[in-house]
């Protein structure tokens, strides 16, 4: 039977439904082999929807909350690229209350010039890398120093993955010069582990990723490079006063990605050559997805200024470069672009991972539409992002269903990278609003100058990391700037439309679920989900999934595809709440328990 957990939070209620077996949630469950191929799915999808102009409202909600950060980025004379790029955001929950809590990484202080070879180190508390825990409230308490996270150097990014399987979520940080690996302790305090992990890595780190390449169980790292560079005093941009520039990508040589197996006992091992990842790059961003739906999960690699990778997973579990014969190298004239955040989802609902790109200013942000047979079409031009976007410059990107009518929508930060690009190209802006991008089902649509003062705020914005703050079922939102304040954006999208959140426990797959394909199906139709923390820009999002329901108030089928080949299906969940799935343990061949409960 379904036991319903009554849990007060804040000024609000929220039920936590765990699913024990049961005759109303009718689990069904299949146990496939671990190569097994998930079901392909039809193309039946949601209707489109009719009115396009439906306006999200994001508040900012920063100072409300009590999150008071500053990101840390000297702008020298030398215009050093490291101090435009940065930094990451993460939502995760570190002591499973329930509650998201925020953790902003921040950069270092170094002199101008700098000498070469050096790293810069966090002097002072202004630098540290802050951990904010949620209060029941809804404010944010800083616990930077009692948690251990303050951090080394310049940071970039962050990734979160429980990579021990422990039950609670671990933290990998990258910087400029080297990264760092903190296991949760189980309380929101860490310790440093990163030496006997050995995945300390070297070179400029930018975004990184948790997930398990090899199904084994057990969180696999792929940790992005972005350029081989040094505090080199070369000038770009044109000889005079003011316009001295941050130098192109083209100016540095490319460097390859690092990728760590998890061996286990907190320990990894470096196999980017073995796995054939090992294909010089100039990586920002990376977003995961089984794109060809054949169980082996794949990788979408954002290059800056040269052509997008597409590592495609095969059966060896070695990876095959192939993002120029797939079509999405390049855009619909075949140029490159400056490629910066990604996230790798189903927007039209056909159960095909799609591919959106933010780039830079005249270059448009790109959509891939997965055409179900390995290649995509470039999509840009036909769903009207690309006429959107062409004066824009984005970052941190996620798809996310602001209002919950089943569509999977875009929020995206923006700002050039160029703090003096005023003054080369009056009509581009260093600092920009937020871009919120509303998906009909046949088009996107700019529905930012109607969804709230935020999108009317000029920021350099970088990182962007997505997850229900206040789980009241509308996806919240963190903004990190370049040199400036993170930006708290609560949801407050006015809506009829019902939801579901689902948290999902992998118990032979890895215990986050991520890699885990959910197909929801609804009487509107279907939507696919992939489970993940990455994507985006240097930053990390909630793991639980969120499906908008439309008018349903009920799913009335989710089968969730585990990374471990293991098929379960739930029937008639009510939707409106939290779900907690666990995966079904499975002994040989018998299927021993399907559904657990588990805090
Ligand atoms: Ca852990
Ligand atoms: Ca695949
Ligand atoms: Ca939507
Ligand atoms: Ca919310």
């Amino acid at each position: 039977m379904s036991r319903q957990v009554h849990e007060s939070k804040g000024n609000q209620e929220i039920w936590v439904v765990r699913l024990v077996l049961a005759a109303a949630l009718c689990a069904v469950i299949g146990v496939h082999g671990a190569l097994a191929q998930p079901a392909k799915p039809a193309t039946q999808s949601m209707p489109p929807t009719d009115s396009a102009l439906v306006p999200g409202r994001f508040v900012d909600i920063t100072e409300k909350v009590g999150v008071h950060f500053l990101h840390q980025a000297p702008h020298t004379t030398r215009k050093y690229l490291l101090e435009t790029m940065g930094s990451g955001v993460a939502l995760f929950d570190c002591d499973n209350d329930g509650r998201l809590d925020l953790y902003l990484v921040n950069g270092a202080p170094y002199s101008d010039p700098e000498p070469k070879g050096s790293i810069p180190q966090k002097t002072g508390p202004e630098y540290w890398n802050r951990m904010y825990r949620q209060k029941p409230d809804g404010t944010f308490e800083d616990i930077t120093e009692k948690s251990g996270l303050k951090g080394v150097g310049y940071g970039m990014g962050v990734a979160v993955g429980d990579y021990d399987n422990d039950g609670y979520e671990d933290v990998f940080v990258t910087s400029y010069g080297g990264n760092r690996l903190y296991h949760n302790n189980g309380d929101c305090t860490f310790t440093d582990v990163t030496d006997q992990a050995g995945v300390a890595g070297a070179g400029w780190s930018t975004s990184a990723a948790w997930v398990d390449l090899d199904n084994d169980g057990l969180l696999d790292l792929v940790v992005l490079r972005y350029i081989k560079w040094d505090w080199n005093d070369v000038w770009c941009g044109e000889h005079k006063e003011g316009y001295r520039n941050y130098c192109h990508p083209d100016v540095f040589e490319p460097i390859s990605m690092l990728a760590y197996h998890n061996d286990g006992h907190g320990r990894f091992t470096e196999v980017s050559h073995k796995l054939g990842l090992d294909k010089p790059a100039k990586a920002l961003g990376i977003a995961v997805a089984d794109y060809d739906r054949d169980g082996r999960i794949d990788l979408f690699i954002a290059n800056d200024s040269m052509q997008e990778f597409l590592f495609h997973q095969k059966v060896d579990g070695t990876f095959e470069e192939i993002g120029l014969e797939s079509e999405v190298a390049v855009n619909s004239e075949g140029q490159t672009y400056a490629g910066m955040g990604v996230d790798f989802a189903d927007y039209d609902n056909d159960g095909w991972p799609d591919i959106v790109v933010t780039d830079l200013a005249n270059q448009r942000y790109a959509t891939y539409h997965n055409r179900r047979d390995g290649n995509f079409d470039y999509a840009s031009n036909a769903n009207g992002l690309a006429a959107m976007t062409l004066l824009h410059s984005g970052w941190g990107v996620r798809f996310l269903d602001y209002d919950n009518d089943g569509w999977k929508d875009l929020l995206i930060a923006q700002g050039h990278d160029l703090d003096n690009i005023e003054r080369i190209s009056p009509q581009l802006h260093y600092r920009e609003p937020m871009l919120l991008v509303r998906n009909t089902g046949r088009k996107f649509v700019d529905v930012s100058p109607i969804s709230g003062d935020i999108f009317k705020k000029d920021w350099v914005g970088r990182g962007l990391a997505i997850g229900d703050l206040d789980n009241d079922g509308r996806i919240d939102a963190v903004v990190t700037t370049n040199g400036g304040s993170a930006h708290v954006l609560h949801n407050e999208s006015a809506s009829n439309n019902h939801w579901i959140s689902l948290h999902l426990t992998g118990h032979k797959s890895n215990r986050d679920g991520i890699g885990a394909l959910v197909k929801l199906t609804t009487v509107q139709g279907s939507q696919w989900a992939t489970v993940t923390t990455s994507g985006s820009y240097l930053s990390a999002s909630d793991p639980r999934v969120h499906f908008g329901l439309g008018s349903s108030a009920v799913a009335d089928r989710i089968e969730i595809s585990w990374p471990s080949g293991i098929v379960q299906t739930l029937t008639s969940v009510q939707g409106d709440r939290q779900v907690q799935v666990d995966e079904p343990v499975v002994k040989g061949n018998q299927v021993a328990a399907a559904i657990s409960t588990h805090q």
